[in-house]
């Protein structure tokens, strides 16, 4: 009971909010973004409505540029890439270097208990077990998932008969990865995307401040890097902040950003969106959503509305519903998860944050009690601050190996 009694703790202490986005930009900045499209707002319901479209994607010049000599910049003149996602897919070094840092304060946090937990023990015992049950509780894994480790440890000290506390981080290590192997979660290659889904859309959702306009960035790094031509959307328009931090972006990666003015209907900015990645036959689009919504309905509603108006470019749009949840909110991140995955069709996960909190056990919770696969990791504000989830390479790295 003392277990339950320390989740609800938790849970009533943690707010929903993560922090308010805080963009550094010039105005030179900004006259210099050549990428970004300011474009006349249209009526997403009248998009929905309407089944022949005036705007049709292919034949309006749906991407121009706000510069002055008005030469359209998505048409880019440089040879394309040659796409190389198979031979990035490996786990690096220097990956492996940025997943150790990142997850330093949780392996540290997760450690200390660990050693205190079997203090003064040479085998695992009940004791022991208790008070491993309480470190994983306390490190944000959920109450669920804790209760399926222990059990498999307590099985498999069963089956081994003596095994001693010197071992138990290999134990730990070795169970966990095979307890997230065994929730079928499939392993995920280096930000590829399908060959047969061109433009892929990738629309990201989630509350205010955990961290979605970030990873887009650090997305369209990742797949540009890989060699896809990206294309992104603001359809955040009901914070100032909130199309320019995606303008920056856009302008540090070298991607187009669309845009409309701030206030308009986010459903017309993702159909511009979507047709402009099509009209240029972009590997893949992203588009930014606002998180301030509050209410199940409300959410509901307005992203059906986005998914309803981009499917009259692409009948299959989106592809990826990506939510975004903040690592470092701990068990608030699960209560986000649930009413997320009801309230619309999530199909993908990234947990970011995860470098400036000690609750990165909040991963392996999430990625064993959802269905629905955790694809991405953040792990600082950088572009490259970005990891698919492997979870082997995480538990290892968790556990120091
Ligand atoms: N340390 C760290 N900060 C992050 C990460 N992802 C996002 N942030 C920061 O979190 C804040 C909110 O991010 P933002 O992308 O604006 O959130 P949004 O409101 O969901 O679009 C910004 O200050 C980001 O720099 C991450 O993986 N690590
Ligand atoms: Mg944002």
């Amino acid at each position: 009971m003392a277990l339950f009694n320390i989740f609800n703790r938790k849970k009533n202490e943690e707010q929903n909010v993560g922090p308010q986005v805080q963009t550094t930009h010039t105005d030179d900045e900004r006259q210099a973004n050549e990428n970004t499209v300011e474009q006349a707002p249209v009526k997403a319901e009248q998009l929905a409505e309407e089944q022949t479209d005036a705007r049709e994607p292919v034949e309006q010049p749906v991407v121009t540029t706000d510069s002055q000599d008005s030469q359209p910049v998505t048409e880019t003149p440089t040879e394309e890439p040659k796409k190389k996602g198979f031979f990035r897919s490996f786990f690096s070094r220097e990956k492996k270097e940025t997943l150790d840092q990142g997850l330093e304060k949780t392996k540290q946090g997760v450690f200390a208990k660990i050693a205190h937990a079997v203090a003064g023990k040479s085998t695992i015992d009940d004791d022991v077990l208790d008070n491993l049950e309480e470190v994983f509780i306390t490190s944000d894994v959920g109450v669920d998932t804790t209760l399926k480790i222990i059990d498999r440890i307590q099985k498999r000290v069963a089956k081994d008969k003596y095994v001693g506390t010197s071992e138990l981080n290999d134990l730990l290590c070795d169970e966990i990865t095979q307890m997230l192997a065994d929730n079928n979660n499939v392993g995920m290659e280096d930000f590829t995307v399908p060959d047969e889904k061109k433009p892929y859309v990738i629309m990201v959702v989630g509350v205010n401040g955990v961290g979605k306009t970030t990873t887009i960035g650090k997305l369209a790094y990742q797949f540009k890097q890989a060699g896809n031509k990206v294309v992104l959307g603001a359809a955040d328009t009901y914070r100032a902040a909130a199309d320019e931090q995606l303008e920056i972006w856009g302008q540090r990666v070298d991607v187009p950003v669309i845009k409309h003015k701030m206030g308009t209907d986010p459903a017309s900015v993702a159909f511009d969106a979507v047709a402009s990645a099509k009209a240029q036959n972009a590997d893949v689009v992203i588009i930014d959503t606002a998180g301030r919504l509050h209410n199940n309905v409300g959410l509901m509603r307005e992203l059906t509305k986005i998914k309803d108006v981009m499917r009259k470019v692409l009948p299959d749009a989106p592809h990826e519903v990506l939510l975004v949840l903040d690592g470092s909110t701990g068990q608030n991140a699960f209560e986000q998860a649930k009413q997320f995955v009801a309230a619309t069709e999530v199909n993908a996960l990234a947990i970011t944050k995860l470098d400036g909190t000690a609750k990165g056990g909040v991963v392996i919770g999430i990625s064993d009690q959802f269905q629905i696969p955790v694809k991405y990791i953040g792990l600082g504000e950088g572009m490259d601050h970005l990891q698919v989830f492997r979870r082997e390479e995480f538990v290892r790295s968790l556990f120091g190996k």
